[in-house]
């Protein structure tokens, strides 16, 4: 396959200026005509012909300034439509007529149907699916879009921007026309047209202008777009009061549909959701599907003025877009709920999936500089890091500097597709700062290593603190450079209180942020009034690594006294990461493991701190997980032994735990009328906890039984239905719990899918025949995304012991899986595999077995280059 390379970035030699589009959307015989305005850029040959990319296009006419164009002046295969002869000024339309069959596209790329509803996917490079175009983000024009279709079948016919005219036509048909004034990119454009209930609302901009809110969904569904409404109107002000930056169209809309490869899509104006992120209500939706919808509108709707008004140059410049507009949702939602809590999600998040990918053979930095299929680069690294890059940026210039530095980057750049360096050198010229090392986040893979140690000095009353920094290799780049690395930090003292050194010396410090910038460096802070405990890298102020051999002592005291709840919560983790290593190898030598009092006195303390919220505490108290740890041991893994280890730090926990969580099972009850707030959302948490806990120490599914039969949410519901499932499976009670469930919600896809994922997480080798025995029944279909993530997405991610089978297969069983779906969608296919990244750090029989179904996929004939590119680095 072609490998694309930044270094080969130019411009095209034509700029398409408008594009006037017509769909007659007639099921398989859909016909698009598009009629693009090109002008040939400066300093191009007269005679450089139009190259147009195409993706399985069937061509039916073309027209060169409204003149049917003769065969010899062109070459079509589907991919590609190459034209010359081109009119010696410069400045001509070419009219491109194209047939489609949108309910063939099972890519869910391009024109599909969902559900019957006709809707489009662009981004990255859907259109071309759809007419022949110059389909890259540095094509930006004016589009124009008429819609035909039957009235009946689409009564609704949505485009870009605001809609300009509507009509009857011949044979109940009918049509409407849409015009975007903002010059586009092609990725942007949207289509839906389909008979769907809708939800109103208006918003007034800061300047008082009204915009039209809409929000499309399955007739009968409308009362359950409520909450993302709500989520739109505080993002829109949001975005006003701490960016200033205002919606541009006369509407925004976004429509839910059920077939969607990713989250959501920023198409300008009309955004197209999974209606997984759209839909909510107490009986269906959680907790967290709640904060997660809140997230996504937030996300999308803030790319239109990252992402849409200013797009990227090219597809490595991907996290300009994604990061900065992933920091942007991540700073509304910390606005909106509990911003340590949120950190801490964050900080897992980014260690379950980015680290990982940053430590295997994916790894890439986050402006990657060579791809061979772009859909493969919509990562954590991309998306997550690229969040931690910008976070760090406003960590370094402060507050005020980082909003100087957008607002440039805004005037500067607005409606035109930049770069990273562009965006770089906004904060540099508004801040007057030199970001050249710190860029280096951009543009180097892995993730760096801080190793650390602490000396003091009594006499002197002084702390020398010495900080070495490392990146370890990664795939086609052995040799690192030196980072800008920013840690916050807070000197504790005995007390708890903070220590202020009277003096500071070696490298930079600035307020609570030391600037490691050299491999090595010391800090020395002198005049402490006593030994201090440093608390390093609070908040997560860069996404490393720590190396620091820190007492027990010392960290059950920052879990104690930190100022910074994200820091209290990262040493007591911590803490418990420590005795969990531990666990992991005593079991996997098959001997008893014992669990530090130290560890369990520090989490008692904070399962009991009424000072602290309850969704802190529910994190507080959520020990790393099996894949944390599996992370951490980083080879030779036998997930088995891990979570035998686990198990046996649990069991002890919730022994000794066992009268707070009681207490706290029933203080956390939230009795009444259901409310998705942050705060009731922490108890119903907290409350969870302790449910799981108890059921361990009582080893009994009796108190979880009661809870599940009792829940008017789904929240209560599904976390109880989650430990029946996983601390009893095959008991009566779970069972019971499994069918109570399936009877009652079996015709709704979505909270099936809850279903589906708790059994495919259930640990254990046996789960394996169980998702293939779920795979038969009506709700599962290959052809869903939703469905194969929920099912084979879970197991093979969410499930150590069930997916890693000893005997390799669960391997088997994903390689089944990648072929057969990756026969219908390779995006799809691809995605599933990632989940195979981290084999080479397995023991050697899962290794060998891992490798086996990786070479199998491999080896299959006809695979996409999505899937065949994943396979060959995973393999590489
Ligand atoms: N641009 C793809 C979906 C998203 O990141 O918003
Ligand atoms: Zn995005």
């Amino acid at each position: 396959g072609q490998v694309f390379h930044l270094s080969d970035y130019r411009p095209t030699d034509f700029a398409i200026e408008t594009v006037s589009m017509t769909f007659r959307l007639a099921g398989a015989d859909t016909e698009v005509v598009s009629q693009m305005t090109l002008r040939r850029r400066d300093g191009v040959p007269t005679d450089a012909p139009l190259v147009l990319d195409g993706d399985a296009l069937q061509l039916v006419s073309l027209a060169i300034d409204n003149e049917t164009a003769e065969g010899q002046r062109y070459e079509v295969t589907p991919d590609r439509l190459t034209i010359h002869d081109l009119p010696a000024d410069g400045t001509f339309s070419v009219t491109v007529t194209t047939k489609l069959d949108p309910a063939a596209n099972t890519q869910l790329m391009g024109l599909y149907r969902s559900n019957g509803v006709y809707c489009t996917q662009c981004e990255a490079e859907g259109f071309r699916r759809i007419t022949y175009f110059l389909d890259r983000p540095d094509v930006l024009a004016v589009y124009t879009v008429r819609i035909e279709g039957d009235r009946s079948e689409t009564p609704l016919l949505l485009s870009n921007g605001n809609p300009v005219e509507a009509g009857a036509l011949d044979g109940n048909r009918h049509y409407a026309v849409w015009h975007d004034p903002h010059p586009k990119p092609s990725y942007l454009f949207a289509l839906v047209a389909g008979d769907l209930g809708v939800v109103d609302d208006v918003f007034t901009t800061a300047s008082g202008r009204s915009v039209d809110l809409k929000i499309y969904v399955e007739h009968g569904k409308e009362a359950r777009a409520a909450y993302a409404m709500d989520a739109l109107k505080r993002s829109m002000k949001w975005d006003e009061d701490v960016f200033g930056l205002e919606y541009d169209l006369d509407i925004f809309q976004i429509v839910a549909v059920s077939d969607f490869n990713m989250g959501a899509m920023e198409n300008k104006g009309l955004n197209v959701f999974n209606d997984k992120y759209v839909l909510a209500d107490p009986e269906t939706a959680t907790d967290a599907d709640y904060a997660n919808i809140e997230a996504i509108i937030a996300h999308e709707y803030f790319h239109n003025w990252t992402g849409n008004r200013i797009t990227c140059r090219d597809w490595f410049q991907l996290c300009l877009k994604e990061g900065l507009t992933v920091y942007r949702d991540h700073e509304f939602s910390a606005d909106m709920r509990s911003r340590p809590v949120k950190r801490i999600a964050e900080v897992r998040l980014l260690k379950a999936h980015q680290f990982p990918e940053d430590a295997g053979p994916l790894a890439h930095p986050p402006r990657p500089v060579t791809y061979s299929e772009i859909n493969n680069f919509y990562t954590a690294t991309v998306y997550e890091k690229g969040s931690e890059v910008v976070r760090m940026i406003a960590t370094i210039l402060g507050a005020e500097g980082f909003r100087k530095g957008m607002d440039l980057y805004f005037e500067r750049h607005d409606g035109e597709a930049a770069t990273i360096e562009d965006f770089v050198k906004s904060f540099e010229d508004a801040t007057g700062t030199d970001l050249a090392q710190f860029a280096i986040w951009y543009h180097q893979a892995g993730t760096p290593t801080v190793s650390v140690s602490v000396n003091y000095d009594q006499r002197s009353d002084s702390l020398t603190v010495d900080l070495e920094q490392s990146v370890a290799a990664t795939p086609g780049e052995s040799a690192k450079k030196i980072m800008h690395i920013p840690l916050r930090f807070g000197l504790l003292l005995e007390d708890g209180s903070e220590a202020e050194p009277a003096e500071v010396s070696g490298a930079r410090v600035d307020g609570d942020v030391i600037h490691l910038t050299e491999r090595r460096q010391s800090v020395v802070f002198k005049s402490l009034g006593g030994r201090p405990v440093l608390s390093l890298n609070r908040g997560f102020s860069a996404p490393i690594n720590l190396s620091f051999e820190q007492s027990s002592a010392d960290l059950a005291h920052i879990a104690k006294h930190e100022s910074d709840a994200f820091a209290r919560w990262q040493a007591l983790n911590e803490f418990a990461m420590r005795i969990l290593l531990d666990a992991a190898k005593l079991s996997r030598d098959g001997r008893t493991v014992a669990v530090d009092p130290d560890l369990i006195a520090a989490l008692i303390a904070s399962a009991s701190d009424e000072t602290l919220e309850p969704a802190f505490r529910a994190q507080a108290l959520s020990l790393p997980s099996e894949a944390d740890i599996a992370r951490e041991l980083g080879s030779n893994i036998d997930p088995d032994a891990i979570k035998r280890g686990r198990d046996a730090v649990l069991a002890a926990v919730a022994q000794a735990l066992k009268p707070v969580a009681e207490k706290l099972f029933d203080e956390m009850a939230t009795p009444g009328l259901f409310s998705p707030d942050a705060i009731s959302a922490g108890k119903r948490a907290l409350r969870a906890v302790a449910l799981s806990y108890l059921s361990i120490a009582e080893a009994d599914p009796k108190r979880a039984l009661g809870v599940f039969d009792e829940a008017d949410n789904m929240t209560d519901m599904a976390s109880a239905l989650q430990i029946l499932a996983h601390l009893f499976p095959g008991s009566a009670e779970a069972t019971q719990a499994l069918a109570a469930f399936e009877g009652r919600f079996g015709g709704d896809p979505l909270v099936i899918d809850k279903w589906l994922s708790i059994q495919a997480m259930a640990p254990g080798a046996d789960t394996l025949d169980h998702v293939k025995g779920l795979m038969e029944t009506r709700h599962f279909a290959l052809s869903n995304p939703n469905r194969v993530r929920a099912l084979i997405g879970a197991f093979a991610s969410g499930n150590p012991t069930g997916f890693n089978r000893e005997d390799g297969a669960g391997y088997g069983f994903l390689a089944d899986q990648v072929l057969a779906i990756d026969a219908r969608n390779p995006q799809l296919a691809a995605r599933l595999l990632t989940s195979m990244r981290s084999w080479r750090s397995l023991e050697a029989g899962r290794r060998e077995h891992a490798r086996a179904a990786l070479s199998r996929i491999a080896a299959a004939e006809g695979l996409s280059t999505d899937v065949s590119d994943i396979v060959k680095r995973t393999l590489a």
